[in-house]
C-alpha cells in the first residue's frame, strides 16, 4: 500500500518545485536563527535570498557530525528549547552523544515518513507490530511505535531484550510485523528453531529491519528461517531516525522520502557532486524540520541513487541497499575492505552461520586479519582434516574475493557474542596502538 500516493507517486516536476521553494524557505530559516550556519553563509557569500531552486544546493555548505559535536549539545537546534517536545540522542564510538531534538511538528513529520516506511513494508491497520528496537535515546523504538500507530497497526511495544519472551510474545500475541535490527531477527530465528518453535506457528508476514548495513545473503537466510519478507529500512539520528527511506515489496532499492530529506551523492574525498547511478556517499538535507533541520549533512554511508520509476508505481528517488560506510571501510595491507564483503563470502557458504566477528591487528608492522566465524556444532565431532579443509576453503574464497588473506578461526556456535541491538562485527586492534 502507497501511504501518501500524492507525494510518493509526484510528477518529478512537482517534485523539484515543492523541493526547491522548501530548501529556500528553509536556508532563510537558517541564516536568522542558527548562528553556525549564518557564519558559514557569510563565509561562502551566500545572502538568505539567493537559493530559490534545488540545482542552487550544491552551493552551499556541509555538515558534519564533528560540527555537532563542537555544537553540543544544542547549538545547532533553530527553536528556543520551550519548542522541543523530545531528544534523543545517538551513542558514537567516541567522546560525548550526538543530541537531536524535535518539535510537535517534528514529530509528526516523523510518524507520516514512518507510515510511509510501514506502508511500503506491507502493514496497515490489522497488523500486529512487534517492535523490538531498543525504546529510549535510541530513535528505533519510538520512532517505529508512532508511525505504526498512525496507520493504526496493534502496537506491542517489546523493545530489545528477552528473547525467550520475545517469542512467547509474538506466539502469543499474533504478531505479523516484526520491527528490529536484522542480526537480531537472525538471533530470534535461531532462538525459535532452538525452542522447537515452526514458523508456521506465528503470523510473521513480514520484517522491517534496519538500523545497521546487511547483505543480500543475510536477507536470504532470515526470510528462509522466519518465511517472511524482509524489508530494509533505512535512517539516521541526525536526520530524523528511521523513516528517511524504505524499501517497498519489490526489494529493489529504498525509496527516500525526499519532500523531506533531499538526498546527493557525493565523492566522499573531493565532495563533488555525483551523477544518479555512481557510487559516493550520500548527504541530507532536510527542508521542512523545525527542532535540528540539517544542511548537506554528510552521513559517511555509501550508496548509489536512483531516479526511474520503480515498478510499486512510486516516483520518489530510491537508494541502493546500503553496505558500507566511508569510514567504516577497513584498509588491511592498503586494499580496502568491507565487513559485508567478507559477509558475503561466508553466507554463500552452506557449512557457515551468519554469526562472525573481525579481528584486525598489527603484528611487526604488518596488519592481520583473523575472520572468526561460527559453524554448525557437528564440525566439532567430525576429524580435524573437515575442520582443516573448511578453514583451508573459507581461506581461499575470502582471497579470491577480496584479495588479501585472512586466518579463520571457526568457532562452536553461539560463541560470538550476540547482540539485541547493532552487531559489533569489527574489532581493530590497530586503533589502539
Ligand atoms: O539507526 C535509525 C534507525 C532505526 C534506522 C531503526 C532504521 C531502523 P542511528 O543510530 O543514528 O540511527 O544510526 C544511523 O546506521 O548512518 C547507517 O550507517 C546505519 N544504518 C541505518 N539503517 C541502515 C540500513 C538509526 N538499513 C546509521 N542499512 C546510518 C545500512 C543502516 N545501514
Amino acid at each position: 500500500m502507497i501511504w501518501n500516493e500524492y507525494i510518493e507517486c509526484m510528477d518529478r516536476e512537482r517534485l523539484v518545485k515543492l523541493q526547491g521553494e522548501r530548501l529556500s524557505a528553509m536556508v532563510e530559516k537558517l541564516y536568522y536563527n542558527v548562528p553556525f550556519y549564518r557564519q558559514k553563509f557569510q563565509q561562502s557569500g551566500i545572502e538568505p535570498g539567493d537559493v530559490k531552486k534545488i540545482d542552487q544546493l550544491k552551493k552551499l555548505p556541509f555538515t558534519t557530525k564533528q560540527d555537532l559535536r563542537d555544537n553540543y549539545p544544542f547549538g545547532l537546534f533553530a527553536v528556543p528549547s520551550s519548542e522541543v517536545v523530545r531528544v534523543h540522542a545517538s551513542s558514537g564510538t567516541t567522546g560525548k552523544p550526538t543530541v537531536v531534538g524535535y518539535t510537535r511538528k517534528d514529530l509528526e513529520i516523523w510518524s507520516e515518513v514512518v507510515a510511509r516506511t510501514l506502508s511500503a513494508a506491507g502493514g496497515g491497520k490489522n497488523d500486529v507490530l512487534h517492535i523490538a528496537y531498543g525504546y529510549g535515546l535510541f530513535t528505533g523504538g519510538l520512532g517505529i511505535h508512532y508511525g505504526a500507530e498512525k496507520i493504526g497497526a496493534t502496537v506491542i511495544p517489546v523493545s530489545g531484550g528477552n528473547t525467550q519472551r520475545q517469542l512467547q510474545l509474538m506466539q502469543d500475541l499474533g504478531s505479523t510485523i516484526l520491527a528490529c535490527t536484522p542480526s537480531y531477527a537472525l538471533y530470534l530465528a535461531e532462538a525459535m528453531i532452538d525452542a522447537g518453535i515452526s514458523s508456521e506457528s506465528l503470523k510473521l508476514k513480514a520484517g522491517v529491519f534496519g538500523a545497521e548495513p546487511w547483505t543480500e545473503e543475510m536477507r536470504r537466510e532470515i526470510e528462509n528461517k522466519l518465511k517472511i519478507k524482509a524489508i530494509d529500512i533505512y535512517g539516521l539520528s541526525e536526520v530524523i531516525g528511521p523513516g528517511v527511506a524504505s524499501e517497498c515489496s519489490c526489494q529493489n532499492g529504498l525509496h527516500i522520502f525526499e519532500d523531506h530529506f533531499i538526498p546527493e551523492v557525493v565523492d566522499p574525498h573531493t565532495l563533488e557532486l555525483l551523477p544518479d547511478g555512481q557510487i559516493g556517499e550520500l548527504v541530507f538535507t532536510c527542508v521542512t524540520k523545525e527542532a535540528l533541520p540539517l544542511l548537506r549533512y554528510r552521513t559517511r554511508d555509501l550508496t548509489v541513487l536512483n531516479r526511474e520509476k520503480c515498478d510499486c508505481g512510486r516516483t520518489i528517488v530510491r537508494m541502493k541497499k546500503c553496505l558500507g560506510r566511508s569510514d567504516g571501510m577497513l584498509i588491511i595491507r592498503g586494499v580496502n575492505v568491507f565487513p559485508s564483503q567478507i559477509e558475503t563470502v561466508l553466507l554463500e557458504m552452506s557449512e557457515t552461520k551468519p554469526h562472525y566477528l573481525l579481528m584486525v591487528d598489527r603484528v611487526n608492522n604488518l596488519d592481520i586479519l583473523e575472520v572468526w566465524v561460527e559453524v554448525e556444532g557437528q564440525f566439532f565431532s567430525d576429524e580435524i582434516k573437515k575442520l582443516e579443509d573448511l578453514k583451508k576453503k573459507i581461506q581461499h574464497n575470502i582471497e579470491s574475493t577480496l584479495g588479501i588473506s585472512a586466518t579463520v578461526k571457526l568457532v562452536e556456535p553461539k560463541t560470538i557474542e550476540r547482540s539485541e541491538g547493532k552487531a559489533k562485527r569489527v574489532i581493530d586492534n590497530r586503533k589502539l596502538k
